[in-house]
């Protein structure tokens, strides 16, 4: 009788470690999801010139974004109305990299302040929220941008 007894407690032990290490796992994974991004700030990509290595990113709420001075001269600025209600402004320094933690869901649109009219702007979309999206289509856009902006607006 003590034996069977022993022998439950011994599986009982298994099962809970088993939940435990389980329970781990998809913490861990739901950890690696969460992954932030980082956008490359650079002078060519291809056969474009000034330009963010990405144009279009999804992410969570509360994820960050990395926008790494690869080459000079460029900075990150949040275009006035292209982003969610509630959210600053945001224009940083030259050459520097830079972060912005975006717990507020909803369509960002950006550029680079001096070549705003070269084909360097951004769109960041967190938690799939598509909700701002008319507004993001009022923007003026000069110069090259205003031929790329359409397409990258109709592909959020
Ligand atoms: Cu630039």
């Amino acid at each position: 009788m003590q034996k069977v007894k022993s022998s439950m407690i011994n599986v009982v032990k298994k099962i809970v470690i088993l939940t435990i290490v389980l329970f781990s796992i998809n913490f861990l994974t739901s950890i690696s999801f969460a992954a932030d991004t980082t956008i490359e700030m650079l002078n060519k990509q291809g056969k474009e010139s000034m330009v963010f290595s990405e144009k279009v990113v999804r992410i969570n709420v509360g994820d960050t974004v990395f926008w790494k001075a690869t080459n000079k001269g460029h900075n990150v600025e949040f275009i006035k109305k292209g982003v969610p209600e509630g959210v600053g402004k945001f224009k940083s320094k030259f050459n520097k990299d830079v972060e912005f933690k975006f717990d507020i869901p909803g369509i960002y649109a950006y550029w680079c302040t001096p070549h705003k009219s070269m084909g360097m702007i951004g769109f960041v979309i967190v938690g799939d929220d598509k909700s701002n999206l008319n507004a993001i289509k009022t923007i003026k856009y000069s110069g090259k941008s205003r031929k790329l902006a359409p397409d990258l607006i109709n592909s959020l």
